[in-house]
């Protein structure tokens, strides 16, 4: 029988990359969309930390949550812990806008994920560096994907979910991850 681990986001794109990527280790995923609060801090870890406390003091077992950021190098790691608000304001138009004459491109993704499984509790944090594209590029993905290219050339936006999996801050938290679960006899 496959374990069911409940993920709990707003965000339906980070639900497919999980079942694409978990899925494989024989792992369902199930979304819930349900509120838990983010504390304002400097660091994805704490907000996940927080975040699975509550939620496992409201009663939810066996979840899993995701905090993550866009970190533009030239902007001091912003927007980072506020890529939510960001993207939900002035989005990737604004960040193109902000972008404009700026030489150093370069930025970082960042997944905070944390698990709560039976009485096993694990936080992972994956990175994938990259640069913000002079155009958005692509249909697929969510959020940044369009503007971000890990590789100079296509945007994240422009892949299949398998192929950002295989290369994305998401795609290494899982895999840190998986090692862990086995580590704990949650996986084969
Ligand atoms: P939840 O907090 O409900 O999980 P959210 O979309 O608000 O959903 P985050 O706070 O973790 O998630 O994400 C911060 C922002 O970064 C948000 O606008 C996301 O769309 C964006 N984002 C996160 N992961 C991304 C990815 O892999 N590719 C592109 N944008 C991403």
């Amino acid at each position: 029988m496959s374990l069911k681990i409940r993920v709990v986001t707003h965000n339906p794109g980070k639900v497919r990359e999980y079942q694409s990527s978990l899925g494989g280790y024989g792992l369902e995923m199930e979304h819930i969309n349900r509120e838990y609060d983010e504390v304002q801090t400097d660091h994805l870890e704490e907000v996940v930390d927080k975040g699975m406390k509550q939620l496992h003091a409201e009663g939810l077992r066996d979840f899993m949550i995701d905090d993550s950021g866009l970190f533009v190098n030239a902007f001091g790691g912003f927007p980072g812990v506020y890529s939510a608000y960001v993207q939900k304001t002035v989005g990737n138009p604004g960040v193109l806008k902000l972008m404009n004459g700026i030489e150093d491109r370069s930025a970082t993704f960042r997944c905070c994920i944390g698990t709560w499984i039976g009485n096993e509790r694990i936080i992972v944090t994956g990175v994938c560096p990259g640069e913000i594209l002079h155009e958005a590029r692509g249909t697929g993905g969510f959020g940044y994907d369009p503007i971000f290219s890990p590789d100079g050339k296509r945007s994240f936006a422009e892949i299949p979910t398998e192929d950002k999996n295989a290369i994305s801050h998401r795609g290494a938290a899982v895999r840190m991850l998986a090692d862990e679960l086995r580590k704990r006899g949650i996986i084969n």
